[in-house]
């Protein structure tokens, strides 16, 4: 786990003054995949893991950025010019990328991505400033936990917080978005963006992803979500995930012209896809089948949920994770064999894959009086059936990005939530603008 004190004081033996400090959450995808692309539903929950930002503004347009994780220390430009073509899924492009989103809304969009981001993120268009960054992360890497959208939000909010800018939650998660599509190369969805915004302890996020409707659903203390990672790297970026991304499209305009009511398969209905199976590939039909169906699933899964019908939810998850194996096909020989092992367990309602897929980590719902038991078997078993020494975890649902206000004296630091101003020391409701008027950030108050 990552200390913040502790990184506040190798930041200041590093650049030589006191940061202030920002994190961002990971997260698992209880129900929902592949929708969010498709202006679906998703409910996925904040881990309570996060990555950190130790931050400082410098007097120049330079952003020096060292990476705990990686070992390394790189400086790029504040306003770096949007490339050609993505550069890489590099750590350092996430940082350039957002970076480079917040400090230029001006231009247009790279073509490639025109319809993937919406919005032009307004009112943030102004440059940002220089800033030595020191990043630090116990979101595990490539493991499907969305360990890219907490650096992209949690450093997107650092440099706008620097640069004593209102932060609005949604645009930034937009330019996160943005920066994904424009320096990675990754044409994702808003879902791991905005859960980095919006998480809340307790709670998974009920997310409509065409109108940004959030309804936050408690989670039961009787309920325990198991992350179980195959220790087996997503490659997000291979062209998989955008090719299925380009499948759904295919499809929507082939609805489209039979039902002129379809923008995405959101508006679709499964009698709807069949009526027009004729003119589909095989491929086509089945991967628009997995989305409508799962729309279909999160929603049904979001009222099982509140009624605490934690059978039907399992089942629900079960139906998702087969989906995503036989037609959406981005699953792989381990998530299936973790998921199977998981399933075959007492107390265990539901298991899938969680996020993008082709490898990373499976999620298992289950009973709190057996998790330790579940937590157990699912490692030795997926030991033996893989010869892979699983992590498994049980996770609680965290808390979205937020400055962390570290107390005189580097002790006892607490979070101040966004939507919070400090103000003598006190946090007070300010609704969805954050604005800092007037740093500490020196003497060991990193706000
Ligand atoms: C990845 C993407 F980044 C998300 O936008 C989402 O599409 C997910 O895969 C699949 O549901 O995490």
């Amino acid at each position: 786990m990552v200390d913040p004190e502790d990184l506040a004081r190798e930041f200041e033996r590093a650049f030589g003054r006191s940061p202030r400090l920002y994190r961002a959450p990971g997260r698992v995808n209880l129900i929902g995949e592949h929708t969010d692309y498709n202006d679906g539903f998703v409910m996925p929950m904040a881990l309570d893991r996060s990555t950190w930002v130790a931050a400082a503004p410098r007097d120049d347009r330079t952003i020096v950025a060292r990476s705990r994780e990686y070992g390394e220390t790189m400086t790029i430009d504040a306003g770096t010019q949007r490339p050609q073509r993505p550069q890489g899924r590099h750590w350092v492009d996430y940082v350039r990328g957002v970076s480079a989103v917040l400090s230029d809304v001006a231009r247009p969009f790279h073509p490639s991505t025109r319809s993937g981001c919406p919005e032009p993120v307004e009112g943030q268009g102004r440059e940002i400033r220089g800033a030595d960054l020191l990043i630090a992360s116990d979101v595990p890497i490539g493991a499907g936990l969305s360990s890219s959208a907490a650096l992209e939000v949690a450093c997107g909010y650092a440099l706008l917080d620097l640069a004593n800018r209102p932060i609005d939650l949604v645009q930034l998660a937009r330019a996160c978005q943005r920066a994904e599509h424009e320096y990675a190369g990754t044409r994702c969805g808003l879902m791991d963006q905005m859960i980095a915004c919006y998480g809340r302890e307790g709670h998974a996020l009920m997310l409509d992803t065409r109108t940004l409707e959030r309804r936050w659903l408690p989670l039961p203390s009787t309920l325990r979500v198991l992350v179980c990672n195959t220790m087996v790297k997503h490659q997000l970026a291979s062209g998989e995930y955008n090719a299925r991304r380009a499948d759904c499209e295919a499809g929507v305009r082939v609805l489209a012209q039979r039902f002129p009511g379809i923008r995405a398969l959101r508006d679709a209905t499964l009698a709807q896809l069949d009526a027009v199976r004729g003119e589909l590939s095989d491929q086509i039909y089945r991967r628009c089948g997995h989305v409508i169906a799962e729309n279909a699933r999160v929603e049904a899964a979001a009222r099982a949920l509140g009624d605490a019908d934690f059978e039907t939810f399992g089942r629900l998850m079960d139906d998702s994770h087969r989906s995503l194996r036989d037609d959406y096909e981005v699953s792989c020989a381990e998530l299936d064999a973790m998921v199977a092992i998981a399933r075959g367990l007492g107390g265990v309602y539901g298991a899938r894959m969680t996020g993008g897929g082709f490898g990373g980590c499976a999620i298992a719902v289950v009973d709190a009086s057996a998790v330790d038991r579940a937590s157990r078997e699912i490692e030795e078993r997926y030991e033996s059936a893989s010869g892979l020494r699983p992590d498994v975890w049980v996770c609680s649902a965290g808390e979205g990005v937020s400055a962390w206000r570290l107390a005189e004296a580097l002790h006892h630091g607490e979070a101040l939530h966004h939507g919070e101003a400090l103000h003598h020391g006190e946090a007070l409701h300010h609704g969805e603008a954050l604005h800092h008027g007037g740093h500490g950030g020196h003497g060991g108050r990193a706000l």
